[in-house]
């Protein structure tokens, strides 16, 4: 039968989580608060302007409307400057066999990214038209966990979202897929993303029988 597979793609197509991490990093550390890979998780996933919400609201500081924007800018052109030289060697390792399965069995493939740089990344890593429908932070206006961007992905390719399959590598993400009534699975950590229907460490970890069995359901 067929199905949508809808892919998040940070953390999970790209490994671009890292530049994220190092971008606002910088911001953290110019506002004097103290931001490790752990409070880092939970910035996954959700849009830009609510991650410096919650990095201010770890440092307990308020800010003017101008000062946000300032340190918004500053951490999209610091991230944008990681950018600038990628290619498909960013594709996490695993993502390109499940990618050709899935364009083999002419399954439906959408993205949904919170990030308003998912196109440019797709074109840079030569991917973009391996994909049906693209969703991404520019669409939609409710962040995850809210389930909006993957509804609207499943409504682009035109199916209903018991019958969607979504990749996240973020507690905001599966719980997103988990309201829309989709199929979850987690790519990361297990005990970050425990909600969670299924878990890989990453796409190397999981094979084509894995989604030869979503199809029989
Ligand atoms: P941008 P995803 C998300 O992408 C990232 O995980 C998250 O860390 C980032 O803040 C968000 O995109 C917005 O990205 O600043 O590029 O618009 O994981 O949903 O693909
Ligand atoms: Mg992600």
């Amino acid at each position: 039968s067929k199905k949508g597979f809808i892919f998040d793609l940070d953390g999970v197509i790209v490994d671009t989580a890292k530049y994220h991490y190092l971008a606002w990093q910088k911001i953290a550390e110019k506002l004097g608060i103290e931001f490790t890979p752990h409070h880092n998780e939970k910035l996954k996933g959700v849009s830009r302007v609510r991650s410096l919400e919650i990095i201010m609201e770890l440092g307990k500081i308020t800010a003017t409307e101008q000062e946000k924007q300032l340190w918004l800018t500053q951490k999209n052109d610091d991230y944008l400057s990681y950018l600038t030289d990628i290619d498909s060697s960013e594709i996490l390792p695993g993502v390109m066999p499940i990618l050709s399965h899935l364009e083999t069995l002419k399954q439906p493939i959408a993205l949904g990214s919170a990030s308003k740089n998912a196109r440019p990344i797709l074109e840079k890593t030569g991917i973009i038209d391996l994909f049906d429908a693209i969703v991404d932070g520019n669409d939609v206006s409710q962040a995850k966990p809210d389930p909006e961007v993957f509804l609207v992905a499943a409504r682009k390719l035109n199916l209903a979202p018991e019958d969607c399959i979504v990749f996240e590598d973020s507690e905001a993400g599966i719980q997103a897929a988990n309201i829309a009534g989709m199929v979850s699975v987690g790519i990361g950590d297990a005990k970050v993303l425990h909600e969670a229907a299924f878990n890989f460490p990453d796409f190397t970890h999981m094979d084509t029988a894995f989604i030869d069995g979503l199809l029989k359901k």
